[in-house]
């Protein structure tokens, strides 16, 4: 059986499969649009493979922001693969992409989606961190929802104190998902309210802490200096936390969020990336560049602005999301 029928029997095997998988879909569906139409109009050019046929295939993978050195290994383990299997015909080779996407995305790691460190009896902590606009608060009121609803308790703690509005933001989202959210007023020092929530955390013995924070990418040394300070008191006041750093980045601004990371990286321990708004972005292929240039794992993904779009990064979920349209043509 073909790599992209197992997937898709995979994700059609159960309805909680096939719920992830739907989700997948629709949030990818710009992406898969422009990524499919392109696959075939490829298949349809060569109807044999050859190296003007992976020139143009490289074209079409840099288009959707898989990033150029993810691209080059991908197209050398592709002519590799081609070979081996004694694969002629293009049509074929859809299946060896796919799979070739999953692996490059695994790289040697294990097949399973890596998920949040989540703590099981003590509190967790997790700090958000990226640029203005990226989505941080957004994704933790998706992720205070579903860790709610997987009955833990949540708490929020509002350490944007330097954006107008942001602290209202985050208390909307308390509201909105019925959660704590602990907060300063603006102006105020971040680590000392993150300082609050921890204290509020252990006092009401919570399992987790999201704690947002300001995202100034303008000043550098403030930024690193902020982010090491609010780190130093979690680090004091919860053993082994912050149990994730994750470094927001919004998919739609491509090859920018890749320096973001860079950025980030230098200031502070990131564990994690949460990729937003693939669904508003034909170039979904950034995943795969984070991955492979960064080393990072993506840990969520944001697939539409509802509270329920917020997804468990999970490879074979994505390379399913982009090439399912081509699955049935098979054969
Ligand atoms: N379409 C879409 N919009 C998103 C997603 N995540 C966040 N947003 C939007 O991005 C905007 C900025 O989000 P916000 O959480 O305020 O960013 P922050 O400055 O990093 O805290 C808001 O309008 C969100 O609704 C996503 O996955 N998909
Ligand atoms: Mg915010």
């Amino acid at each position: 059986m073909s790599f992209l029928k197992k997937l898709k029997d995979k994700f059609q095997s159960n309805q909680s499969k096939e719920e992830v998988s739907d989700k997948y879909k629709e949030g990818l569906s710009k992406t898969r649009k422009s990524f499919s139409e392109k696959i075939n109009d490829l298949v349809a050019k060569y109807r044999k493979v050859d190296e003007d046929f992976f020139e143009d295939l490289e074209e079409v993978l840099i288009a959707a922001d898989v990033g150029v050195s993810t691209v080059m290994d991908l197209i050398d383990d592709l002519k590799m693969e081609v070979k081996r299997r004694n694969i002629s015909d293009s049509h074929e080779v859809k299946n060896v992409i796919s799979e070739k996407l999953v692996e490059i995305y695994y790289g040697d790691d294990n097949e399973e989606s890596v998920g949040l460190n989540l703590q099981d009896d003590a509190l967790t902590v997790i700090l958000f961190v990226g640029v203005n606009g990226v989505g941080k608060t957004t994704t933790i009121g998706k992720l205070a929802h579903q860790l709610k609803s997987e009955g833990k308790q949540v708490l929020l703690t509002a350490g944007d104190t330097f954006r107008a509005g942001a602290i209202e933001q985050l208390s909307e989202w308390g509201k909105r998902v019925d959660v704590e959210v602990i907060k300063h007023s603006e102006g105020s020092d971040p680590a000392a309210v993150i300082y609050d929530g921890i204290q509020a955390a252990k006092s009401r013995n919570a399992d987790v802490l999201l704690c947002d924070t300001a995202g100034r990418l303008q000043n550098k040394v403030n930024l690193m200096n902020e982010l090491s300070k609010v780190k130093r008191v979690i680090e004091r006041e919860v053993p082994n936390a912050p149990h994730e750093v994750l470094l927001v980045l919004d998919a739609t601004t491509g090859q920018n969020a890749l320096s973001q990371a860079k950025t980030f990286s230098e200031a502070t321990d990131v564990s994690g990336i949460v990729l937003t708004k693939l669904d508003g972005t034909a170039k979904g292929g950034i995943v795969l560049a984070i991955r492979n240039e960064l080393g990072t794992p993506v840990k969520l993904v944001g697939l539409g602005e509802k509270v329920t779009d917020l997804q468990t990064f999970d490879p074979q979920a994505f390379v399913y999301g982009l090439f399912a349209d081509m699955v049935d043509d098979e054969e």
